[in-house]
């Protein structure tokens, strides 16, 4: 095996106790100045919120390293023992962009962007998720707790629990699971079904979710879901296909909203660069009363326009004006080879070009848009920076962005406009609530949030912090891995909990 960077792993011998299963490793491919190649862990919150689970019990981890054709072999690197799933250019674009962003991610946020349902992608779906499945049961060890995360994998635990019936399988989704007559759309909704019911527990981001999940376990299986417990029949009774185990088995769906590191990000508002940086932003910006804030990656279900039609018609009517007000919007580049996000990009760009063309002034853009990604201390400060944030999404399984503002604000101070349509909503009351497909209630509130007393921001802010500081990510994994020990006390799941 050439080398890549990281310790190599001996596959044939390491088994696990504790193993999770995700599309990408949790780690990115760099290249270090004396031009050898290295890992970098990647900074999303599931590592933050796995890494003590995974250290206490050494467990694996098994996804793509995010490159097609890549032979790298199992590694460690940063203390984390990895193992890549290889893909092919074309199962990229079949299993990935097709499949997993054309077909799942529109449907499951309620056909925000019209689904794709095309067989090939299908297949591709099935035989990468076998892939998954083997490469799972290749390093659990005998009774070992799986964790599978997220959509791109619903077929995983059925497929995993017919070679390994010995394992504990958890499932994660992090998107939303729609409404049964939307997801009956799917044409192969039993197959999805039947994949995700091979594991003991499905969590979900909202209460909702689980119940949209179970109403379609009813309607396509007839199986009783008493208090979010599926109870299935042994093999071939009723409508259940079982292949699975002889035996009846339960399998429990319940939501587990998903947070982020909160003491990082107060450790990171502390840093004295972070605040000048955060001063210097103002400064940049010619120090307005108002700044709003947008950060999401560039996607139909976040709601940008809906939020720029908001803003532009509050300009309009000269309820805001651009010499003391100014929105900021980072729009991190996302799935750019997907063509409804390539054309996402066209108009929302179109859109900012009008507004500020319309309402900008020599001295002052209404918009400040910026596609890129930024690390996240530029992301923290921004937060710091901004008086406002607007989170105006049209579908999303949490918002995490919702949570990293709310955080951020040590200073209680801060208002959060939050669409009711992120499951961040049911955890933070105390935000603007709003229906972003309401103009006039969007513009209402962000007029609301402009002219809040501080008294008002600060007792709102205050609530909001207690919630987020208390429900962090680890609590979420805790929460999960303890349910899960609950369904399927074996003793190494016990031990992993
Ligand atoms: C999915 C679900 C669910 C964004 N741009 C930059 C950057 N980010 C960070 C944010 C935040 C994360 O990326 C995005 O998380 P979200 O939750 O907002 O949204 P999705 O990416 O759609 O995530 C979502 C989540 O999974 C977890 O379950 O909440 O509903 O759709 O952390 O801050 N970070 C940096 N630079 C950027 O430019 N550093």
């Amino acid at each position: 095996m050439a080398q890549r960077g990281g310790t190599s792993i001996d596959s044939d011998t390491e088994r696990y106790d504790f193993v999770v299963v995700s599309n990408r490793l949790p780690v990115d491919r760099v290249v270090r100045r004396d031009g050898t190649p290295d890992w970098q862990p990647s900074p999303g919150g599931l590592v933050t919120a796995l890494e003590p689970v995974m250290r206490a019990n050494d467990g694996g981890w098994v996804g793509w390293t995010g490159t097609a054709d890549d032979d790298q072999g199992p590694f460690e690197a940063d203390g984390l023992h990895l193992h890549p799933v290889p893909l092919s250019a074309g199962e990229v674009e079949r299993y990935y962009e097709g499949f997993s962003n054309d077909t799942i991610w529109p449907l499951y946020h309620d056909v925000i962007a019209q689904p794709t349902y095309n067989r090939e992608t299908w297949e591709t779906y099935v035989e990468v998720n076998r892939r998954f499945a083997e490469a799972s049961a290749d390093v659990a060890a005998e009774g070992a707790m799986v964790w599978v995360q997220d959509y791109q994998l619903q077929l995983v635990p059925r497929m995993l629990r017919e070679r390994r019936p010995d394992l504990v399988i958890g499932f994660f989704n992090h998107i939303p699971f729609p409404a049964y007559g939307l997801f009956s759309q799917l044409p192969w909704r039993r197959q999805i079904v039947e994949g995700l019911l091979g594991a003991d527990l499905i969590g979900f981001q909202r209460r909702a979710d689980a119940g949209n999940f179970l109403r379609a376990v009813r309607r396509l299986f007839h199986v009783p879901t008493p208090h979010g417990r599926v109870e299935l029949p042994a093999a071939g009774e009723g409508k259940w296909p079982n292949s699975m185990s002889d035996e009846p088995r339960t399998v429990v769906a319940k939501h587990f909203p998903i947070s982020i590191d909160a003491a990082a990000y107060v450790q990171l508002v502390e840093t004295e660069s972070v605040r000048a940086r955060a001063a210097e932003i103002r400064r940049d910006l010619g120090d307005p009363t108002t700044i709003m804030l947008g950060v999401d990656r560039l996607d139909y279900t976040k709601g940008i326009r809906h939020r720029f039609a908001a803003y532009a018609e509050l300009l309009d009517e000269g309820k805001l004006d651009v010499d003391d007000t100014v929105l900021v919007q980072i729009a991190s580049p996302s799935r750019e080879r997907v063509e409804t996000y390539k054309a996402l990009r066209d108009e929302i760009e179109l859109t900012v070009g009008r507004v500020n063309g319309e309402f900008g002034t020599i001295k002052h853009s209404a918009i400040s848009y910026l596609h890129h990604g930024y690390p996240r201390e530029e992301m923290v400060a921004l937060m710091l920076a901004a008086d406002i944030m607007l989170v105006t999404a049209l579908r999303d399984g949490m918002n995490l962005v919702a949570k990293e503002y709310v955080a951020t604000r040590a200073d209680d101070d801060g208002v959060l406009v939050l669409s009711e349509f992120a499951g961040a909503a049911d955890e933070l009351k105390q935000a603007l609530l709003v229906n972003p497909h309401d103009i006039e209630g969007l513009k209402r509130a962000i007029l609301a949030a402009v002219h809040m007393p501080r008294q008002e921001r600060r007792t709102r802010m205050h609530a909001l912090r207690r919630r987020v500081l208390t429900h962090d990510v680890e609590h979420w994994s805790r929460d999960f891995l303890s349910a899960l020990a609950e369904v399927r006390p074996t003793a190494s799941a016990q031990a992993a909990a």
